[in-house]
Order: C-alpha cells, then sequence, then structure tokens
C-alpha cells in the first residue's frame, strides 16, 4: 500500500464527493488490506487538569472566559491518575491519553508531575498519550524520555476558518507544536472537529493539510462536536451521520496506514451508525464514560458493540505508520 503526501485539494474533493456508498466501499476495500481491518484500538481518556483555560476556543467547555457548568480542577496527583490507568486497562484499553487545559505546557512543578505521571503509566504497560497544548522540542523531548508515546494535538479545522474559531494563537502555532513532537519522535496524533460552522471546503482542506504532512499522523481522531451551553457554538446543529462518514471514508483513503478515531460525539451515535464508521476505515475510539468533560458510552456498552460487530480491541505499542516505517513519499 502505497503513502502518498502530495495530494491535491482536487484529488481530495473528487474522493470526498463520491456517492456516498462508492465513496464508504472504496475506503473499505483499502481499510482490508490491512490484514488487522477488525481490529479496533481502545484509548481512554482522563482529564489531569480540568477548566480555567486562558484560550478562546469556540467550542471547548473547558475555556475560563465562556460560563461553562464545568468545575475547575487542579492538576490531579500521580496516584489518582494510576488509579484511572488501572481501571481503563482493567477494561481492554491499550492506551491512555492525559490532557490539561492548558494553553501551552511551562517548564515548572506542574510539567515534572505529569511527567511522573507519564513514567508510571508507562510502566503499567499502557501506551500513554498526551495533550497538554503548545510545547517545545524542549519539552517535547522530555515526555518522549518520561516514556510518553503520542501527542496529541489538533488543527481542529482549515487554516482560512481558524481565526473563526480560535484567536488567541495561530494555525502556525500549531503547526509548530507538531513539528517539535514529530522531531522529538513522539507518534503524532492530530486530526479536527466537525461540526464548527466549517463549509465542505474547509473540511477538504483540513483534510489536504493532514495528509500532505511530511509524514501522515499516526492517528488522525474525527470529533463530531458537541456543543456545550455557555460557549459561542452552543447552538450548532449535530453534523448528520454521513457527514461524519464522508470524513472518516476520506481520510482512511488518503492516509491508508494512519489509525483513523471516531472521536467526539459517539455518545449520540448508535450502534448500526458507528458500524458504518467501522466500515468505512474508522480503527480506534476514546472509550470510558467519560471522554474529557462530556458523557461518552461505558466500556461494557462498547464491548457489546464489539461482540457483536466481531471487532476486537488492538494491543498496545503497535507499530504505526511515520513512528516504525519509512513513509513512501510519490513525487
Ligand atoms: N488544551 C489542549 C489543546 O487544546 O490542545 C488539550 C485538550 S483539548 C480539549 C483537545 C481537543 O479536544 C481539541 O483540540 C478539540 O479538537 C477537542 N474538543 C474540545 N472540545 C470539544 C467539543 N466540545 N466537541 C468536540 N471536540 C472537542
Ligand atoms: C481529541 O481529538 N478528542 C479528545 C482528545 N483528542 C483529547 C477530546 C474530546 C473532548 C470532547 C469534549 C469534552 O469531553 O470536554
Ligand atoms: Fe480548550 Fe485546549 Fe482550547 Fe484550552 S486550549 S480552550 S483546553 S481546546
Amino acid at each position: 500500500m502505497q503513502i502518498k503526501n502530495n495530494w491535491t485539494l482536487n484529488e481530495i474533493q473528487e474522493i470526498y464527493y463520491r456517492p456516498l456508498l462508492d465513496l464508504i466501499f472504496d475506503a473499505a476495500t483499502i481499510h482490508r488490506e490491512n490484514k488487522a481491518y477488525s481490529e479496533v484500538q481502545i484509548s481512554s481518556l482522563i482529564s489531569i487538569k480540568t477548566g480555567g483555560c486562558k484560550e478562546d476556543c469556540a467550542y471547548c467547555p473547558q475555556a475560563a472566559r465562556y460560563n461553562t457548568d464545568i468545575e475547575v480542577e487542579p492538576l490531579m496527583t500521580v496516584e489518582k491518575v494510576k488509579a484511572r490507568a488501572a481501571v481503563a486497562k482493567a477494561n481492554g484499553a491499550s492506551r491512555l491519553c492525559m490532557g490539561a487545559a492548558w494553553r501551552e505546557v511551562r517548564d515548572n512543578k506542574d510539567f515534572e508531575r505529569v511527567l511522573e505521571m507519564v513514567t508510571e503509566v508507562n510502566e503499567m504497560g499502557l501506551e500513554v498519550c498526551c495533550t497538554l497544548g503548545m510545547l517545545t522540542y524542549e519539552q517535547a523531548e522530555r515526555l518522549k524520555e518520561a516514556g510518553c508515546f503520542a501527542y496529541n494535538h489538533n488543527i481542529d479545522t482549515s487554516s482560512d476558518n481558524y481565526q473563526n474559531i480560535i484567536t488567541t494563537r495561530t494555525f502556525d502555532d500549531r503547526i509548530n507544536t507538531l513539528n517539535n513532537v514529530r522531531k522529538a519522535k513522539l507518534s503524532v496524533c492530530c486530526g479536527g472537529i466537525v461540526g464548527l460552522g466549517e463549509t465542505d471546503d474547509d473540511r477538504i482542506k483540513m483534510l489536504h493539510t493532514l495528509s500532505t504532512m511530511e509524514t501522515h499522523p499516526d492517528s488522525v481522531p474525527i470529533n463530531r462536536l458537541v456543543p456545550i451551553k455557555g460557549t459561542p457554538l452552543e447552538d450548532n446543529a449535530s453534523v448528520p451521520i454521513n457527514e461524519i462518514l464522508r470524513m472518516i471514508a476520506t481520510a482512511r483513503i488518503i492516509m491508508p496506514k494512519s489509525v483513523v478515531r471516531l472521536s467526539a460525539g459517539r455518545n449520540e451515535m448508535n450502534i448500526a451508525e458507528q458500524a458504518l464508521c467501522f466500515m468505512a476505515g474508522a480503527n480506534s475510539i476514546f472509550a470510558g464514560e467519560k471522554l474529557l468533560t462530556t458523557p461518552n458510552p461505558d466500556f461494557d456498552t462498547d464491548m457489546q458493540m464489539f461482540t457483536m460487530l466481531g471487532l476486537t480491541p488492538r494491543k498496545p505499542f503497535k507499530e504505526t505508520a511515520s513512528t516504525n516505517q519509512p513513509v513512501e513519499i510519490t513525487a
């Protein structure tokens, strides 16, 4: 299977607008070239520091400037994180993603504590992922040395639409952090959100940015906006499932070796809708009754779905596209 990172917008457009069932069939065909096509990665999220963030991301329940219902909580203790990680592992998770409502990482006591959490959770045999905001190269290296496996930093939307959603940092700031993460040889987890009020063109442009990166992100989360009361996007309509499927299938076709994660928004999807997402190439989910601050299906519900659909949880530390394999780039 050839990996190509010189996609043009026209090529991606042609794929994105195929008749839906053709698009899903084409994505499923590519997905089935991967012999582990029925394995789904289970990642569990912990909000290690909740709320009070000074950024203005229009979708986010944790931005201090919006009047949302969440309770601000300080950085968790290492012990508490370990206890949560043990529960996630016992429930079949192979990856634990620790999220902090920070604009960026600062070189202070809190970062030292996060490094300790990373080391402890890694020693439990889980792939550790962090999402802590912007990072310098040195901080990315320190995370890697502590045992961090992956770093999540989403571009969220197209570069054109970005300033309609976030004004307190730029699209280039995001790309810069992603470059630091890649350079430190952390596995790159980068995707976005649908439902922000973006156009199809914005979605195609976002997929173009992801699929023309130096190496494709190892994992690509596709989040359906969870509208949050008190945020500027509280009244946004839910994105219909056919549009989610279009995003997942297109991502699967243009980034064939990346893990495509059906992320926020699953709580509002039935099993048939999720089954179509897996058919279209999604091969990862966030599991556990909470995402960071919003509800998500619990482990048992997901396990019943896996059994019904013949899916199996993927083991930790499997090789991923750009960290462990050379990427063939076609001219
Ligand atoms: N503060 C860090 C940052 O912004 O990178 C890490 C945590 S942040 C909550 C991680 C990602 O969650 C965001 O980039 C966004 O894609 C997603 N997210 C946040 N709120 C969401 C919502 N209401 N619906 C869907 N996705 C959301
Ligand atoms: C990602 O792309 N989605 C996750 C994770 N990366 C950090 C977060 C979704 C958050 C949804 C809103 C909430 O629960 O606060
Ligand atoms: Fe939310 Fe992260 Fe934006 Fe802060 S930086 S408002 S936590 S998405």
